[in-house]
């Protein structure tokens, strides 16, 4: 097969000293740290959309990196880009890769022909995998770009293009089963609205959830074993999805009794896009048993958008980390990077150095996390910060034998109260002692 990255060669771990960018300085896959090898605690998994098939176009201009691969037509193209992709993650030392259906194989003029190019690809992927030992983490159907799907899948006021998007969700599990994915992700991209006038809120929402019983229960029957994932968004490309944020999703999860089912996919971009940070939402997963997978990236600040960068920010990774970890880190899940260079990097070469730099800042993120808890200072003073309720009063509240009778005989004895301080300054700065420290 021929080689599509000729000027790069594998990457190895070199260490913080190296000169080399073409070379990893904290991700170091076989090293045990924490107990787990780092590849098992990162589970690092290449997003075929962005790596393969975006070209870097934007609103005002055409894309700066060709992604052919040197096909002629739509298959070929497809099928190169499966050659190039495993290349790829054989010299990042990627273990996994995410997908879209349209990703692998674009669509045909009829669903029936879409679907056979899907069969196509899913026997080289399936053999690809073999070859060179890669997994999926997750499959996804892209029900958000073509025009049938503008009012939405789930959610499209018209139950026709409903049961469009359920049978191409339908084949989706089917691929992603047969191709051993550990996971299965719903984003609603449009399943939302733009403005309530025209919109059934109720009905879109009852639907959304009659789609999402239906697909799930299909999934086990054809024996798929992963876990499902929604992948909450606030907006974008609609004005309102209803997969606003992890709390919503979790709220609608429970209403529907869905929450035995599905988990979630946090996505950092996502999070900030939702005025959260990326580590709130990862702790509103947690806390409610619903944390399940991650999309590794990061937004710009200044820039109101979900610009899927790659992420660099190692403060961030090092929350997100210590997030993961008191969850017990991942089963199913990984860190998938949901990133994508930005158009004036267009280079190929660019495609390694993204990577190498998501992964190094994930690595030290990890490595910044189990500093963190080896520590222990921000344990125990969060554990000291609660101690109220151990004893006295707060262990009697827990307890159930304070009411309120008892609370307010309490609070007249006890005359005026206030909490420790919360030390917000002493805090951030001890993590900077701990992130700046060898
Ligand atoms: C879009 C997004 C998607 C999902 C999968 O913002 O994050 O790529 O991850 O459909
Ligand atoms: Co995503």
């Amino acid at each position: 097969m021929k080689e599509f990255f000729p000027q790069v060669r594998e990457i190895l771990y070199e260490g913080p000293k190296t000169d080399n960018p073409f070379a990893f300085r904290f991700y170091n896959p076989d090293e045990v740290i924490g107990g787990k090898k780092m590849r098992e605690h990162l589970r690092f998994a290449m997003s075929y959309w962005h790596t393969f098939c975006g070209e870097g176009v934007d609103m005002f201009g055409a894309g700066t990196l060709d992604k052919s691969f040197g096909g002629k037509n739509p298959m070929e193209i497809a099928r190169n880009r499966a050659h190039a992709a495993f290349e790829l993650l054989d010299k990042l030392g990627l273990d996994y890769y995410c997908f879209h259906d349209r990703d692998i194989a674009p669509e045909a003029q009829t669903l029936r022909e879409t679907n056979a190019r899907l069969d196509e690809m899913t026997a080289l992927l399936t053999q690809l995998n073999r070859e060179h030992g890669k997994k999926v983490l997750w499959g996804t159907a892209n029900c958000f770009y073509n025009p049938r799907y503008a009012a939405g899948a789930g959610t499209s006021p018209s139950a026709e293009v409903f049961a469009f998007a359920a049978a191409q969700i339908k084949k989706a599990i089917e691929i992603t089963t047969a191709l051993g994915g550990s996971g299965y992700v719903f984003w609603g991209g449009r399943e939302g609205y733009d403005t309530l006038l025209n919109t059934d809120m109720a009905l879109e929402q009852e639907n959304m959830a009659r789609l999402l019983r239906m697909e799930a229960e299909y999934a086990r029957s054809i024996g798929f074993k992963g876990d499902f994932y929604i992948e909450p968004k606030p907006k974008e490309p609609t004005k309102h999805q209803y997969d606003f944020d992890a709390a919503t999703v979790i709220g609608f999860l429970k209403k529907f009794g869905l929450d035995d089912i599905f988990k979630l996919n946090i996505e950092a971009n996502h999070a900030t896009l939702a005025q959260h940070t990326f580590q709130h939402e990862l702790c509103v997963a947690r806390i409610n048993g619903a944390f399940g997978s991650i999309d590794a990236n990061q937004g710009d600040p200044l820039l109101g958008w979900d610009t899927d960068q790659f992420p660099t920010n190692a403060y961030d990774a090092a929350l997100c980390m210590l997030e993961v970890l008191r969850a017990g880190g991942f089963v199913n899940g990984g860190l998938n990077f949901d990133a994508k260079l930005r158009r004036a990097s267009c280079d190929m070469d660019d495609l390694f150095h993204a990577y190498i730099a998501g992964m190094d800042t994930f690595a030290l993120g990890l490595r910044i996390a189990l500093r963190i808890v080896a520590d222990g200072r921000l344990d125990a003073f969060v554990a000291q910060r609660y101690s109220s309720w151990k004893t006295g009063i707060g262990e009697q509240i827990i307890s159930g034998r304070a009411g309120i009778a008892e609370l307010e005989r309490f609070a007249l004895e006890k005359g005026d109260v206030m909490p420790s301080s919360g030390r917000q300054e002493y805090l951030e700065n001890l993590i900077n002692g701990i992130l700046f420290t060898e």
